[in-house]
């Protein structure tokens, strides 16, 4: 029977409305859903790779054992009872021995979100580790430090802004991060019809960049002075829209900022003075906003970024405005069920990093696996995650999760992590799970609540990935988790929510629920300081701008390149690396490079280059381009799948090379755990037979 259903899209974190139609149980299309309020019919190429997944061969069904280098079909009554068993004789040895990493897409599964705890808590573990320290950790902390809550988040009005600043971020691959903002290409040009501007500042010319009014390209990982300089000239100005009362410390931040001479720091990122002080002029005007991502959270300033463009948003008057920074009150809140975060619980045990929300930095796994003694670790738990690829020095990961005692890795692939593992236990398809977008609708530009049951049935003996977590809780601890299901918890969290609807008022809406654009003045009711106000003059944070050097232009360069990454349209992550869909068309696994550079070094567009850093050396073909700026080349991650022991057919035949043999694990934003991907030191050259 030919049905269509309704859906959405749960690959990026745009969560686009979806038209699935199905014949039995062949997918016949996806399409976007015209009447989904907010993505407006918009997807990306990404949602027909639902399909691919779907019906992938190599997708694991079943559970599997490795026994040396072979693999065994194994039953779920086996897997958790040799899991169980293995566990607790290891942690009888030492209790502080197993750790879990939690990945990418658990922020994509709300089933997953609720229950990953009951793995953690089941293991005792106080060594978490997680995507978030890769990604968007500094924000986390930001907010925590300016709002009282980790995870209360402002974003962007880009519906109804004038002036859009885009600071290492390239929506236009990415569609929008901590900022729900499907059909970014439409929003865009709909705010440079209504007369806006839409300025990007980046080190490549992105994507993004081809579609502003302006681009400026600025030095990687410099973006600390860029926004030093740029709070400066915002506070020498009187905002259009005054500062609201509830802010307070914008005076400390200014002595602070007295000592920093605003033409050294454009010289420093190489943005021109004049350049900034426009900006300031534009977002002190009408309504304005500053947004910085990735590129600008991955730097060993992460934090401090993520700080100063909140203050230069707060001192520009767009705080909780609209066409600034709104503040959305979504059907589910996050705020009831997340606690607001601390920081320094605990420390890991090597290095002594702080403890993060919680969380230890993922660049400190592989010291903490290594590394001899009580409390080393010995069993891990990888909840859809693939550090191996996404972390910084992935190669000294993969060898380090060669010496487990343990390895679990909840996954449908045998990939670049979990052929490590000696047991992986793959979820339903991504067709077969229902949705709801917990984390991402509460950051969308419009507020709607929009729920996906399962599109086809699950195939007979299969688990969720709820059940999976519930299933190896269980085998740890000997009880069985007894609780609601993620649907019934979904319908009570929504019934004692905001909009106190039900779970079924929002199913009897299939397009979502919609509760329309987020309006301003809800901060105030939302903070979680203890005084309610938003204090500006974080001590930490002004300890950190006080340590802050600006460095003098003159001292040169020694033939380091900077490297940064880059996303493609066509990617997700490691996670789409088997589609065929995604996989056709050129090797995007490229090295951007200037043709400056290209040629002081002998490189030529296609051929081979190899690029060195303190970590490790991969070789990859080289793209010459203008699109970024001389003096730093991009690789994008997610690559590297032509590691022994993989068996993801389509992927080998594009694996690329790991950007993450790279990077540094030892660079680390110390005020968040952040690694600091951007910016890396390397060497580049034409290849050479002789030297691989
Ligand atoms: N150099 C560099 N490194 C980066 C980045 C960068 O820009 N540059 N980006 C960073 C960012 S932002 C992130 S978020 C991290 C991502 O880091 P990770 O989360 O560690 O990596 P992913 O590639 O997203 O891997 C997700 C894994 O989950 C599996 N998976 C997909 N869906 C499901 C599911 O529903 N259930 C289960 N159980 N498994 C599933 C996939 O097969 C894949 O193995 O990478 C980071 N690493
Ligand atoms: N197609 C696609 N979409 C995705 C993903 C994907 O892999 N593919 N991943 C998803 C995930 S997990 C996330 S977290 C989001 C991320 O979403 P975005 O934050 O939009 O991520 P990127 O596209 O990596 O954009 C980062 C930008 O920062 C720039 N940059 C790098 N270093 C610096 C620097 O030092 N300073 C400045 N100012 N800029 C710098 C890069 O050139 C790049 O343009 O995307 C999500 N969406
Ligand atoms: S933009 Fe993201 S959510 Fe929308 S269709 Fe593409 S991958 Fe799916
Ligand atoms: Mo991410």
């Amino acid at each position: 029977m030919r049905r269509i259903h309704h859906r959405t899209c749960h690959i990026c974190e745009a969560n686009c409305g979806i038209l699935v139609e199905t014949e039995d149980r062949a997918v016949l299309s996806i399409k976007g859903d015209p009447d989904n309020p907010l993505s407006r019919g918009h997807i990306c190429p990404k949602a027909t790779a639902l399909q691919d997944l779907q019906e992938d061969p190599d997708r694991l069904r079943r559970p599997v054992k490795r026994v040396g280098e072979t693999w065994h079909e194994i039953s779920w009554q086996q897997a958790f009872a040799e899991i169980g068993q293995r566990t607790r004789a290891i942690l009888a040895e030492d209790p502080d021995a197993s750790a879990v990493y939690i990945g990418n897409p658990n922020a994509h599964s709300y089933g997953n979100a609720l229950n990953a705890e009951y793995l953690s808590k089941a293991l005792h573990t106080r060594n978490k580790f997680s995507a978030s320290t890769v990604d968007q950790m500094p924000h986390q902390v930001a907010n925590l430090r300016l709002f009282g809550h980790a995870s209360l988040f402002g974003i962007p009005d880009i519906d109804r802004t004038q002036t859009l600043i885009i600071l290492g971020g390239n929506p236009m691959a990415s569609n929008g991060s901590i900022w729900t903002v499907p059909d970014f290409r439409n929003r865009a040009r709909e705010l440079r019809q209504r007369g806006g501007t839409l300025i990007v500042v980046d080190p490549r010319r992105t994507e993004t960049a081809r579609v502003a009014d302006r681009h400026l390209f600025i030095r990687p990982a410099t973006d600390a002075f860029f926004l030093v300089a740029l709070l400066k000239a915002v506070l020498a100005r009187r905002p259009a829209r005054p500062v609201q009362d509830f802010i307070t410390g914008l005076a400390d931040v200014a002595a602070a900022l007295e000592r920093f001479d605003a033409a050294a720091c454009g010289a420093a990122c190489g943005v021109a003075a004049e350049d900034i002080d426009g900006l300031a002029e534009r977002m002190t005007q009408g309504p304005a906003v500053l947004y910085g991502r990735m590129g600008v959270a991955t730097q060993a300033h992460g934090t401090l970024n993520a700080w100063l463009i909140g203050l230069i948003n707060i001192a520009a008057g767009q705080l909780d405005r609209e066409g600034g920074i709104v503040f959305p009150l979504p059907a589910l809140d996050t705020l009831a069920i997340l606690p607001p975060g601390s920081i320094g619980k605990h420390r890991s045990r090597v290095s002594g990093h702080r403890s993060v929300l919680g969380e230890l930095p993922a660049a400190a796994m592989a010291e903490e696996i290594e590394t001899p003694g009580p409390g080393r670790l010995r069993a891990l738990f990888v909840v859809a995650g693939n550090p191996v690829l996404s972390t910084p020095n992935g190669a000294r990961l993969d060898k380090a999760l060669s010496e487990l005692d343990l390895m679990v890795s909840i996954d449908m692939y045998r990939n670049a992590t979990s052929r490590r593992a000696h047991y992986i236990l793959p979820p339903v398809g991504p067709l077969e799970r229902d949705h709801y977008g917990l984390f991402l609708l509460p950051m969308a530009v419009r507020t709607i609540a929009a729920y996906s049951p399962p599109t086809l049935a699950p195939e007979d003996g299969t688990l969720q990935d709820w059940e999976i977590l519930r299933g190896l809780a269980g085998a740890i601890t000997g009880e069985p988790v007894q609780a609601p299901t993620p649907r019934e918890t979904l319908d009570a969290l929504l019934r004692s929510g905001p909009y106190a609807v039900s779970l079924a008022d929002v199913e009897a809406a299939p397009s979502g629920l919609d509760f329309g654009p987020p309006a301003e003045g809800r901060l105030p009711e939302r903070l979680r300081t203890p005084d309610k106000t938003v204090a500006c003059a974080d001590p930490e944070c002004l300890e950190a701008l006080a340590a802050l050097e600006v460095p003098e232009t003159s001292a040169g360069h020694d033939g380091a390149l900077l490297l940064i990454g880059r996303r493609h349209l066509r990617t997700n992550n490691s996670w789409l690396a088997n589609s065929r869909r995604m996989t056709k068309g050129p090797n995007r696994c490229t090295l951007m490079i200037h043709p400056d550079d290209a040629t002081a070094r002998g490189i030529v567009d296609g051929e081979t280059a190899t690029v060195r850093s303190r970590a490790g050396s991969i070789t990859l073909p080289a793209e010459v381009t203008e699109d970024i700026m001389p003096g730093t080349v991009s690789i994008p991650h997610g690559w590297g799948h032509g590691l022994p022991g993989i068996a993801m057919q389509t992927a080998k035949a594009y694996a690329g090379v790991s950007v993450n043999d790279l990077t540094d694990e030892t660079a680390i934003d110390p005020l968040s755990g952040n690694a600091a991907l951007s910016g890396v030191r390397v060497e580049v050259s034409a290849f050479e037979e002789a030297t691989a």
